[in-house]
């Protein structure tokens, strides 16, 4: 049986509070076709998330980020707990534009851990550059990366993993859903690898200039469980049609 698709927007450094409001007002999602989840940037989490329950869009808020302690003398970083406060249920780990500023596979793995135990649901991030993809070595990547972030966890059932190829992200270039679908197969068989059967069950997103054209044959194939969007999530026109390629 299939799982029930996911869509999620991620704003990333854009939008600002009036722009936001004003997109709420015209986003609709039937929770019983799919889970709509939009990512603001922080300061908007909680405006959003009182603005979501007035308008009663059936949309769920997710942060793109967050830290692996729960308190404590960190500048500028935000805890699961803070994030759970102002309603978020999921959150983005590891997207390549934050590996590519610094992330580790190790602050990865305490952040997954973290939010796996609060009860969220994190958004794991991974995908080749495109040197490792003129190499031939996207399988290889992607299963380090899954390996590296699932490991060692008691309880993977709320995870949800994202394929973005670094080199589809923000260039109009999107990987083909054939292509994506592949790929999405070895996801699938390095969770396997590692916590069994369950892995039927963990949604795999693909993202990478994700469009109103290109979501229906996405959502054709069997592992792509939904899309994480960038750019094409900024208008409500676009992402609403997005939504409907996966109803
Ligand atoms: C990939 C994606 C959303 P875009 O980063 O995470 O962005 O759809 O703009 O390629």
């Amino acid at each position: 049986q299939r799982q029930k698709p996911l869509v999620v927007a991620n704003w990333k450094m854009n939008m600002s509070l009036e722009k936001a409001l004003h997109f709420l007002n015209s986003v609709q999602s039937d929770p019983q076709d799919s889970t709509v989840v939009i990512c603001p940037p922080y300061p908007l989490l909680y405006p959003v998330n009182i603005a979501m329950k007035k308008l009663q869009t059936g949309v769920q808020l997710g942060a793109q980020n967050v830290h692996w302690e729960d308190h404590g003398a960190h500048t500028g970083e935000v805890s699961v707990g803070m994030l759970q406060e102002v309603g978020c249920n999921f959150v983005l780990i590891g997207h390549s534009e934050r590996r590519m500023a610094g992330e580790s596979e190790e602050a990865i793995q305490h952040k997954v851990k973290q939010v796996l135990q609060s009860g969220m649901y994190p958004i794991v991030c991974v995908g080749e550059n495109s040197e490792e993809f003129k190499q031939g070595l996207t399988s290889q990547i992607v299963k380090q990366q899954i390996e590296a972030a699932l490991k060692n966890l008691p309880n993977i059932s709320n995870i949800i993993i994202a394929y973005e190829p670094v080199w589809a992200i923000g260039t109009g270039q999107s990987a083909t859903p054939y292509q994506a679908e592949g790929v999405h197969q070895t996801i699938r068989q390095s969770i396997h690898d590692l916590h069994g059967s369950i892995a039927h069950r963990i949604p795999i997103l693909y993202g990478g200039s994700v469009h109103a054209e290109n979501a229906r044959s996405l959502a054709a194939y069997e592992n792509i469980d939904g899309v994480l969007v960038g750019g094409a999530s900024l208008e409500v026109k676009s992402f609403q049609s997005i939504i409907r390629s996966f109803n």
